[in-house]
């Protein structure tokens, strides 16, 4: 932490340093937040509980609160609530250890911040805090502005954007979709696919535009990565799990912590990245496959036919797997052209000791074609759409 942290006391607050209270039941918890926020230069109180918390907001004002949800007598969502009803308008993050949809969605109803989950990656919990301080000033800003030139504005400190993407973090599962090889049609694993409750950001697709726009992709890739492992964590049955890397991701130190929650399964997880953005951004790309290798996980191409950057990702992330995009396996059976390209394409997989999934089979002609042609494995509506719960699937 400490010294690599961006930005200086004077670049939050200009001439003074930012208070933040930490409430926490937990005291090694406390202590540790505690730490790593006055090691990134804001002044720090801590409180045992929520009582206890709202106490010093008699005496002290603060710029943001961090608080864990889960306390005795007094939750972090009380608190939040007692500190709206007394017209507090201070930053609220939550910190919870069980992500419940219910508590996001009261989270969010009451006006929090934002609402991070445990473990607490303290570098995340930096940028938050630091966010949710600016965030406070902008509005102090805005309001002086508007008090002076008597128009009005209220204290929203954020944007309907940022409170739509809190919302949909906070509502964001897993659809899991199964994975089937050809040879013996039996389970390979799931592909585990982004959703939300949030309607203002329907479809993975929004959701990604909103986290690129509001600067805030590596969060969502962390949440991804931390909920992707759901029911296949403790089962081995289930096979192998593929996650997509958003294109940001390979970027992220983070992606190779030794204690998170993919690392811990890593020798069952694919990691899937597309091969519709270019990895051109992306410094060192051969040394950081290399050492998510080490780590134990396996690199796919994902959706292959459908981007720019064709076959050049071959040589870039050497992959175990090549997934074909849909596009190409869509009527592979009445278009010879496809036929073609699909078989070389396997051929050359083979030759080169890469799995081949078809991905988005539809009909039973499309999956007997990409059998003929050695495709290994099958995924698609055919055999089973993506689903909350790991189901069974189906040969079609
Ligand atoms: O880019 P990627 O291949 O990860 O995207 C997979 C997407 O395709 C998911 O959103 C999933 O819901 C969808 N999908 C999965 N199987 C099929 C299919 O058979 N047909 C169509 N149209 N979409 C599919
Ligand atoms: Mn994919």
């Amino acid at each position: 932490m400490s010294s690599a942290v961006t930005g200086s006391r004077s670049e939050i607050l200009p001439g003074r340093v930012p208070r933040v209270l930490v409430v926490d039941d937990e005291p090694a918890l406390l202590r540790a937040m505690a730490r790593a926020l006055r090691n990134a230069g804001f002044d720090v109180t801590t409180a045992g509980n929520g009582v206890a918390a709202t106490e010093l907001f008699a005496v002290h004002e603060f710029d943001a609160v961090l608080s864990d949800v889960r306390m005795p007598d007094m939750d972090g969502i009380q608190l939040l609530r007692t500190l709206r009803d007394s017209d507090v308008d201070v930053p609220v993050i939550l910190v919870t250890g069980s992500p419940h949809a219910l508590t996001a969605q009261q989270a969010i109803e009451h006006g929090a911040f934002r609402y991070i989950t445990k473990p607490v990656e303290l570098a995340v919990l930096e940028h938050t805090v630091r966010r949710a301080v600016q965030m406070r000033e902008v509005v102090r800003l805005k309001t002086d502005a508007s008090s002076l030139s008597n128009g009005a504005c209220g204290a929203a400190w954020r944007t309907d954007e940022e409170a739509s993407f809190d919302r949909a973090l906070g509502t964001l599962w897993m659809a899991y979709q199964p994975i089937v090889s050809g040879a013996d049609r039996k389970l390979f694993g799931y592909e585990a696919l982004l959703r939300t409750e949030e309607p203002g950001l329907p479809h993975p697709g929004a959701m990604l535009q909103a986290a690129e726009r509001l600067g805030r992709q590596s969060e969502l890739a962390r949440r991804v990565r931390t909920v992707a492992p759901g029911p296949l964590a403790d089962d081995v049955r289930t096979g192998v799990l593929f996650v997509n890397l958003l294109p940001t991701d390979l970027m992220d130190d983070m992606l190779l912590s030794p204690d998170a929650a993919l690392t811990a399964i890593a020798h069952r997880v694919v990691l899937e990245i597309t091969e519709r953005s270019s990895l051109e951004e992306v410094t060192n790309v051969r040394e950081r496959v290399a050492a998510l290798r080490a780590l134990g996980f396996r690199i796919a191409i994902d959706d292959l036919g459908a981007g720019y950057a064709g076959l050049m990702s071959f040589t870039q992330l050497e992959p175990d797997i090549v997934k074909l995009d849909m596009s190409l396996v869509r009527d592979v059976h009445r278009l010879p052209t496809k036929r073609k390209l699909i078989g070389s394409l396997i051929e050359l997989c083979k030759d080169m000791g890469i799995l081949v999934v078809g991905e988005g089979v539809e009909t039973s002609e499309e999956r007997d074609v990409l059998l003929s042609l050695g495709c290994d494995l099958l995924q698609g509506y055919l055999l089973c759409r993506p689903a909350r719960d790991l189901s069974g699937f189906s040969w079609g």
